[in-house]
C-alpha cells in the first residue's frame, strides 16, 4: 500500500470516528522551529545532556544553570508560532465536534503551541515551560518577565522557582493521567505524532489505545519505538502529513 492509500485509509476512519485521540510530541513543534527534546542542545547549550537537565536532581546541584536553560527556552517558545501540524489537529478537533464526536489533544510539549492553535482542552502530561511553580508552597506563577531578572528565581515564600514541568522521575498531574487514559481507553483512532515514545507513561497511551481496539496511526519522519505496533505508519513531517489527511477526509484544512 502506498502513503496515498494509507492516508486515504486513515481519513475514512477519521470521517466515521466518534472519538479520536492526538498524542503529540515535540516532532509536531518541530517546523515551528522548536527543537526536539533530544535535538534541543544547541549553540550555548551544546555540551549539556538534556536527559540530565531534565531532572529534579540537576535542579537541586545547580538551579541557577537548570533555570538559565529553562528561561532560553520559554523565550523560544514564545517567539515560536503554531504550523500547520497543530493547524491540522485544530481543523480535526472542530470538524468532529460539529459532528457531535470529540477529539483530545494529549501532548507531552510543554510549549503552549496546540492552545495558540485554537485547540481546546488540551491535556498537557508534563506541564508548561510558561508557569514556574514555589518548590516550598507549590504556588504557581505565570506572568514572570523575559528574561527572569536573576537565575535562580527566588520565590516570595522564601523558595525558589522552579519550571513547572515533569522531570524524569516525577509523577504526572493526576488530572493529565486520568484525561489520557479515558482518552486512550475510549477512542476509535489514536494519532501518535512526533514522538519517540521512548518516555512513559506517555508511551504506554497509544498500547492502551490499541488493546482497547483503537486504530493506531503514527506521524513521524523517522520509524520509532512504536512503528511495529501501528496499523498505519505515516512517514513524513506533521506539517506536511496532517494536512494531507485532513485534506482527504474533510476536502479542505481550515475551518
Ligand atoms: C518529527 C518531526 C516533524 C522530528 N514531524 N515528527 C517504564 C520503562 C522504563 C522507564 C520508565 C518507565 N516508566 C517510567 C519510566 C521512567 C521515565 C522514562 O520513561 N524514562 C525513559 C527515558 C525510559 N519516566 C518518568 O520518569 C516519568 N515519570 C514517571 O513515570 O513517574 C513514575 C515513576 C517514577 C520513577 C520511576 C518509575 C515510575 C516522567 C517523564 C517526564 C518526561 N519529561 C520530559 C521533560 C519535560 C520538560 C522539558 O521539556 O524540559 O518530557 S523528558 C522529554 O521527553 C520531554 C518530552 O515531552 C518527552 C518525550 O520526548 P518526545 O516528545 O518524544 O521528543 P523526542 O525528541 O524524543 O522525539 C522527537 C520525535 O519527533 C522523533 O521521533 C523525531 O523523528 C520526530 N520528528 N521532526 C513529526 N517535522
Amino acid at each position: 500500500m502506498g502513503e496515498h492509500d494509507r492516508i486515504r485509509r486513515v481519513a475514512e476512519r477519521l470521517r466515521s470516528a466518534k472519538c479520536v485521540a492526538v498524542m503529540t510530541g515535540a516532532g509536531v513543534s518541530a517546523e515551528s522551529r522548536i527543537p526536539t527534546f533530544r535535538d534541543a542542545m544547541t549553540g550555548l547549550w551544546a555540551s549539556f545532556d538534556p536527559q540530565k537537565l531534565a531532572t529534579p536532581e540537576a535542579f537541586d546541584a545547580d538551579p541557577e544553570t537548570v533555570s538559565r536553560w529553562y528561561d532560553f527556552r520559554r523565550e523560544k517558545c514564545l517567539e515560536a508560532i503554531p504550523n500547520p501540524g497543530h493547524e491540522a489537529i485544530t481543523t480535526m478537533q472542530q470538524r468532529l465536534a460539529s459532528q457531535g464526536g470529540q477529539l483530545h489533544v494529549l501532548t507531552q510539549n510543554v510549549d503552549g503551541l496546540h492552545q495558540r492553535a485554537g485547540s481546546t482542552g488540551v491535556v498537557e502530561l508534563h506541564g508548561s515551560i510558561m508557569r514556574w511553580r514555589c518548590t516550598k508552597t507549590g504556588a504557581r506563577i505565570t506572568d514572570l518577565p523575559i528574561p527572569l531578572p536573576t537565575y535562580p528565581m527566588p520565590s516570595a515564600s522564601g523558595g525558589l522557582l522552579r519550571p513547572d514541568v515533569v522531570w524524569f522521575g516525577e509523577t504526572l498531574p493526576e488530572d493529565a493521567l486520568q484525561a489520557a487514559f479515558d482518552a486512550a481507553r475510549s477512542c476509535d483512532l489514536f494519532f501518535s505524532v512526533g514522538t519517540s515514545s521512548m518516555v512513559y507513561p506517555a508511551a504506554g497511551f497509544a498500547h492502551l489505545a490499541s488493546k482497547h481496539g483503537a486504530m493506531l496511526v503514527e506521524v513521524n519522519p523517522q520509524r520509532t519505538e512504536l512503528s511495529m505496533f501501528a496499523d498505519v505508519v505515516l512517514t513524513g513531517p506533521s506539517g506536511q502529513v496532517l494536512p494531507e489527511v485532513v485534506r482527504a477526509a474533510f476536502g479542505h484544512t481550515s475551518e
